[in-house]
């Protein structure tokens, strides 16, 4: 029971370690190793480099768990243990089976985003959605589980997370029409424990008459309310981003993505409770309160963005709480213990679809975000093509994830600095086809020709502290430090060490491959190594990932993002870095 959970708490806390693809339960993705700091960083050196044999999108990073090291890969998702203290070695490898059939319903590249670990296993949720128990010694298979099903569109590329006795997962397939959920399996033996889904009835959304939205009951039916007969059962609502845990509170929180299909005008109605804020009972599944950020969304905006929990005083007031950089543009500070709205805030200027949250507790649409006539591509109809709307689908942050420094109480931010015209047409649903409804065009804001900022975010103010211009999105997880550093990689394939304070570059080296990774670091041997994986991809790389000719193939590919091709080519390398002896 609560064995594996202590275990995790306290590996978590040993910064040699990188025990959870975050970072720790948090998802704070901050080390409080020192060794490498703003004074020295400048002399980083690469210490050793490893070639996963893997093209395309290379996401996530390593777990480091003493002196053991587990790399993954995009499909078909290979898993290497490596001996850091013997001279790297291959340990073993998982090598899955799976049937590449399931390549043509990821939406948006091969990625996949991570390990777990606990109870002497590694976890990993394969494209398949098959999620696989691993021996730590021996990578032997000790159980596994189907968690959906790729001919619907069902498709796994988040990372799973261990809390307590069980595995928590969520699912793909928001551009298919699945009805998504996040479900929790027995650590031992891979037993669906619960699930909860995004939409449907109160029963499979494991609702009840305590869950609240905005400090109120959100009442029965709450879902099957806000969408017409059952189009809830292809509404979507996928659940493939991070997670993050309180074990004080109990309560574990993640976000659920976009209602199915992209064109607003065949789903009237709020389409509860995609685009959503989810705090769950680990035990149950059952839904202590949620928040819908983008009710009856009209752009892609999914809200699976990691939740960064913290503890900061506001007003003098200590409060627990969750920050959340949503795709929509806006950056959320709530009360994580009960879902109160404290701050929300646009973190990039150019956001122009919202004049912002109605954040007056009287008015009947307190907690709605405020949508600009001349953004609504509802308003528009189908086969309007709305142009200029900020962001673009990308969204102000996609997949790339933040990191909090508690020393500087800063949250340091990737963001994608792209705006999209949008046309929306009327699709109909056939299972595991494509089930999307609108074309996209993507460009930088008019009149600038840079895609990406990194941004520090003070959470509490909701406002930038400083901004860093990047050519391209930053499409990396970042990495902050007690050393005052903080890592991102850039989609060139720059590792670069910026000031935690000031934001002033330290240090930059080209990697491989554009990065996509989040940087992780760890101690082994009494010195301090940053590792990241290089391998361009994901949404923003997937014209080279796919090896398009044409930038405006696939999805919604990028136009911008074809002069990628003149910064780097494909190849998954993990890249190690260290001051010299
Ligand atoms: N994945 C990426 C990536 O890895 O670069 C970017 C996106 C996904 C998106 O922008 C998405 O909207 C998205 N949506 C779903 C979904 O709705 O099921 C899944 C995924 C995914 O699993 O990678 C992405």
């Amino acid at each position: 029971g609560a064995s594996a959970n202590d275990e995790l708490v306290k590996m978590s806390q040993n910064p040699k370690d990188w025990v959870m693809p975050t970072g720790d339960y948090a998802n704070s993705r901050y080390s409080k190793l020192n060794q490498i700091n703003a004074q020295n960083v400048g002399k980083l050196q690469v210490a050793w480099t490893f070639s996963t044999g893997v093209l395309r999108g290379h996401e996530g990073g390593p777990l480091i768990i003493g002196n053991m090291m587990y790399v993954h890969t995009p499909f078909p998702n290979k898993v290497y243990a490596i001996d850091l203290s013997n001279e790297n070695k291959i340990v073993w490898k998982y090598e899955p089976k799976q049937d590449p059939n399931v390549i043509p319903v990821m939406c948006c590249d091969t990625v996949n985003r991570g390990l777990a670990f606990g109870d002497g296993k590694i976890f990993l949720h394969q494209a398949d959605t098959t999620l696989v128990a691993l021996d730590v010694k021996t990578g032997q298979v000790a159980w596994t589980v189907k968690n959906g099903d790729p001919s619907k569109g069902e498709t796994g590329t988040s990372a799973p997370m261990v809390v307590k006795d069980k595995v928590l997962i969520g699912i793909s397939g928001g551009e298919f029409g699945v009805q998504a959920h996040m479900s929790a399996y027995d650590i031992k033996t891979g037993k669906l424990a619960w699930r909860g889904y995004s939409e449907g009835p109160d029963n499979q959304l494991l609702v009840d008459d305590k869950t609240t939205a905005l400090g109120k009951p959100i009442g029965k039916d709450s879902s099957l309310k806000t969408w017409q007969g059952d189009q809830w059962k292809i509404g979507g609502g996928a659940t493939w981003g991070w997670i993050s845990y309180d074990p004080e509170l109990n309560l574990v929180y993640y976000g659920s993505g976009n209602p199915s299909t992209w064109n607003p005008k065949q789903r009237p109605g709020d389409n509860k409770w995609s685009m959503t804020i989810w705090a769950r009972n680990p035990d149950t599944g059952v839904a202590k309160w949620v928040y819908q950020m983008t009710p009856h969304d009209e752009w892609d905006y999914d809200g699976v963005n990691e939740m960064i929990l913290s503890d900061q005083s506001i007003n003098g007031q200590p409060r627990k709480l969750l920050t959340h950089f949503d795709r929509n543009g806006l950056a959320y500070t709530m009360d994580r213990t009960n879902g109160e709205l404290l701050v929300a805030e646009k973190y990039d200027p150019k956001v122009n679809w919202t004049s912002g949250v109605d954040m007056d507790k009287n008015s009947p649409t307190y907690g709605r975000p405020k949508v600009l006539d001349a953004a609504s591509t509802d308003k528009a109809g189908e086969d309007v093509n709305v142009k200029g709307i900020c962001p673009a689908a990308l969204g102000t942050k996609d997949e790339q994830p933040a990191a909090y420094s508690p020393d500087t109480q800063l949250f340091y931010v990737p963001t994608n600095h792209v705006c999209m015209d949008y046309e929306p047409f009327k699709v109909s649903y056939t299972a595991g086809q494509p089930y999307v409804g609108a074309t996209l065009s993507m460009y930088p804001p008019a009149g600038e020709t840079h895609m990406g900022n990194f941004i520090a975010w003070d959470g509490k103010t909701g406002k930038i502290v400083w901004s860093n211009k990047e050519q391209f999105s930053v499409w990396s997880g970042a990495l902050a430090t007690a050393g005052g550093v903080v890592f991102y990689g850039t989609l060139e394939g720059y590792l670069k060490a910026v000031d935690a304070k000031s934001g002033k570059e330290l240090y930059k080296f080209k990697t491989p491959s554009g990065i996509i990774g989040n940087v992780t670091t760890y101690e082994n041997g009494g010195k301090q190594y940053v590792a990241v994986l290089s391998g361009v991809g994901g949404w923003a790389g997937i014209g080279l990932a796919a090896g398009l000719t044409d930038p405006t193939a696939g999805l919604g590919a990028v136009g911008g993002y074809a002069a990628l091709s003149n910064y780097t080519a494909l190849g998954g390398t993990l890249t190690v870095f260290a001051l010299p002896n």
